[in-house]
């Protein structure tokens, strides 16, 4: 069994490798009539992109989307949207080295492990590359989103390392390759990013987001709740290795007379729910946080294995992100719109007709 595709009345499915022809998707369930462009999709993943600055790999892919199916004349069809861009700057030789050898801290391990063979070249299946797809798509789920419900999302950089970062000016988190909205701390990121790349080694970061103007009444008990499938869109993105909503893991050291959000003339007094009860949307901001683990590929020697089993160091070459987390803001908005957009169809389906989204 296998699983590259998320979502119920809105299917997601992704193919391809880092190092293969190829990488697309099929984006099954849209519904007809909502006009989109190359372009559109283009400025989203220009975002995400490698080699936007210093600090990320400088792999220089055009992104250049070609829309197959499931648009004609400018307008969606319902029918399925299939969306493909080539790979144009794949440096295979850079993995010739560790054709054999296991990365710590990388899927190396596992996927060897499950799969008994695996492409070693760049991630493979998990490198951040596939992450392309899933902005692609969501650049369609955003501007669907924006004009059916008004509904906007933003992400940011809420914390570098050990550098917290205060939400700032979101209205301007594109001004910096960080997106982060305190501009004025750009320069005590680029110096802290600056040094680790000197020293060879890789560091964590978290992204915030929130989705404004959600109606109330999105997610399906009990198998199928908003926060649940937030959580599992957010945790399939490569490298993440936590999600919170609301208040998250905050929630445990908060007395109950804190933590429920009262209501104090109709309206929600605080919102450590992260919009969310019982799985189900209030009408609230929805908020998530997604944690980022430092990347495995390092200059810096490892001790680990070759697929031989025997002991061995390795010092991975190539073009490598050391913080694959600053490049990540545009990913989880993409995921965050591709669920939220899935519950408004799902709603729709069931439940409209009675009570219909407000
Ligand atoms: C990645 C390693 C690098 C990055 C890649 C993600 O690729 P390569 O080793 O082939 O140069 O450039 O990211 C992208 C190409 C992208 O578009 O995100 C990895 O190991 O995850």
């Amino acid at each position: 069994m296998s699983h590259n595709t998320f979502g119920k009345n809105l299917r997601f499915t992704s193919f391809g490798e880092s190092h293969g022809t190829t990488i697309g998707c099929v984006l099954d369930g849209f519904p007809p009539g909502m006009a989109i462009t190359t372009d559109e999709i283009k400025a989203e993943l220009v975002r995400r992109a490698t080699g936007r600055s210093r600090h990320t790999s400088q792999r220089k892919e055009k992104d250049d989307v070609k829309i197959v199916s499931g648009v004609f004349e400018g307008l969606t069809t319902g029918h399925p949207i299939a969306l493909i861009i080539e790979n144009t700057d794949a440096r295979s030789k850079d993995y010739t080295d560790i054709a054999k050898q296991i990365r710590p801290g990388h899927a190396d391990y596992s996927y060897w492990k499950k799969y008994g063979v695996r492409d070693y070249r760049g991630g493979g299946r998990s490198s951040a590359r596939e992450t392309t797809m899933r902005v692609a798509a969501g650049a369609l789920a955003r501007k669907w989103l924006l004009e059916n419900h008004d509904i906007k999302i933003t992400a940011w950089l809420s914390q570098l390392g050990d550098i917290k970062l205060a939400p700032g000016d979101l209205s301007r988190i594109d001004e910096s390759p960080f997106f982060t909205g305190e501009l004025d701390r750009v320069p005590e990121l680029d110096q802290y990013m600056d040094a680790l790349r000197k020293s060879g080694d890789s560091v964590g970061a978290r992204i915030d987001a929130k989705a404004v103007n959600v109606p109330a009444g999105l997610g399906e008990p009990v198998y199928g709740k908003l926060d649940a499938e937030l959580a599992l869109a957010m945790m399939s993105i490569n490298a993440t290795k936590g999600v919170e909503i609301g208040a998250g893991f905050g929630a445990v050291s908060q007395n109950g007379s804190v933590h429920r959000d009262e209501i104090i003339d109709g309206q929600f007094a605080s919102n450590h729910a992260g919009g969310i009860l019982a799985g189900v949307s209030t009408g609230q901001d929805v908020t998530v946080s997604v944690a980022f683990k430092p990347t495995s590929s390092l200059r810096i020697p490892g001790k680990s294995i070759d697929i031989d089993g025997n002991a061995i160091e390795v010092v991975t070459k190539g073009r490598h992100d050391p913080c694959v987390g600053i490049r990540a803001t545009p990913i989880v908005e993409a995921m965050l719109a591709l669920v939220i957009m899935d519950h408004i169809l799902r709603h729709q389906a069931q439940t409209q007709s009675h009570q219909p989204l407000k």
